[in-house]
């Protein structure tokens, strides 16, 4: 189950950014599997004959009957070696953002490694505009906290809707998705493979929806249809400073009527499995998405301390301030809270889906009685 969410801690308040959780927190899914009933075939210790027990079998794990049986076996040790592996390995995750042109994609990305994310990584540099994104470009902050190292990439993406015709403007997004999976396919694929393959598939892709006020346009639907059909989709309502509160609530409800009305799966997927603690954690976490985001990359003072935010006529929005915005609830989810379900999902969910395909793909191609061996050799050396 992914960790407690931001809502509830009490780490969200207005003066500062919640601190980073360690990175074991968002592992506490295997922690709940490891306390849930045992799968059948297991031997349940609850189940043991109560004689053994009265026998004088060790009573130093206080409890149930069944667990005196063994006295105390140390399962639970398996959680201290799962860390120290995490922090010996480290581990990786990618972020991608996509979304019409003008609406805050390449700021956002600055907001997530300026705010507290880290903080170390950047120095501060004021009064620089960002230019507009015309490639597809990623940045990388190596993040290490309490000795566990994340390898955090942002791949930003130009935006689309400038043109008369946008009519596939999400191809690039799609085939460097793809592209990814397919790396990762092929390394997976070598006889002498990598004992760590090197993961740059795209872990959540954070959709920035305009801040119209109205409905979901046909665009933004085709372009959501067709990404959460491989990847782990979050929107974003876009620039929510130019909405007021009833605008962006309404406007919140509005989306998500229509993602539902026409079949669109986000992240977290009602569609997939979930166990009972997971499922009223992420419903109240659907209840919230889209997240109302506001970006900046400009330091401010106030009260005395530096605070990201956006100056305007009427005072500073604290970007980081959750009674101003829902950044933090974003970051939470994508850098805390979720990561590790995240990073499953894309593993066992998206890039399964690929594998088989391509896999299925190259067999048939391969077993076709017209192409022979010569095109199973050339079927292999595609792969
Ligand atoms: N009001 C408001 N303006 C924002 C916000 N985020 C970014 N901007 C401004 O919007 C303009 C465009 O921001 P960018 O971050 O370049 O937008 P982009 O989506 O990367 O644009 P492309 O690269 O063309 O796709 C800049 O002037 C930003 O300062 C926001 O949350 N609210
Ligand atoms: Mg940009």
């Amino acid at each position: 189950m992914p960790g407690s969410y931001p809502m509830e801690t009490p780490n969200m308040g207005m003066t500062g950014p919640p601190e980073v959780a360690s990175v074991p927190e968002v592992h506490s899914r295997e922690k709940t599997k490891e306390g849930s009933s045992p799968e059948p075939g297991w031997i349940s210790m609850e189940e043991q004959p109560l004689q053994a027990a009265q026998e004088g079998a060790p009573h130093d794990v206080p409890g149930k009957v069944g667990h005196e049986l063994f006295g105390y076996v140390g399962i639970e040790a398996v959680l201290d070696q799962m860390r120290i592996k995490t922090m010996k390995t480290g581990f990786e995750f990618n972020i991608m953002v996509v979304g019409q042109s003008g609406l805050g994609k390449s700021t956002m990305v600055n907001t997530l490694f300026k705010s507290k994310v880290s903080c170390k990584a950047t120095t501060p540099r004021h009064e620089e505009r960002i230019p507009k994104t015309v490639q597809l470009q990623s940045v990388t902050h190596v993040i290490e906290e309490k000795g566990v190292k994340m390898k955090l990439t942002v791949t930003d993406t130009p935006g689309f809707g400038d043109q008369i015709n946008n009519e596939n403007c999400w191809d690039p997004i799609i085939k460097y998705i793809n592209e990814q999976y397919e790396r990762y396919l092929r390394e997976e694929i070598l006889i002498s493979r990598k004992q760590k393959i090197p993961d740059t598939r795209v872990h959540s892709c954070v959709y920035f929806v305009p801040p119209t006020g109205h409905w979901l346009r046909p665009l933004d639907l085709e372009f959501m249809r067709r990404l959460s059909k491989i990847v782990n989709v979050v929107p974003v309502i876009a620039k929510a400073d130019t909405l007021t509160l009833e605008e962006r609530a309404e406007f919140k409800q509005r989306i998500q009527r229509d993602l539902k009305a026409h079949g669109i799966s986000i992240y977290p997927q009602e569609d997939f499995e979930e166990d009972p603690d997971e499922r009223i954690l992420n419903d109240k976490i659907r209840d919230k998405i889209p997240f109302a985001v506001v970006g900046a990359d400009q330091e401010h003072q106030v009260n005395g301390k530096r605070i990201l935010g956006r100056k305007t006529k009427w005072g500073i929005i604290e970007v980081e301030n959750p009674s101003h915005c829902e950044f933090p609830m974003l970051r939470d989810l994508l850098i805390r809270s979720h990561l590790q379900d995240l990073k499953d999902i894309t593993h066992n969910m998206h890039y399964e889906s690929y594998r088989v395909r391509r896999l299925n793909e190259s067999n048939r191609l391969a077993l076709s009685p017209v192409n022979g061996l010569q095109e199973k050799d050339e079927v292999e050396s595609n792969l």
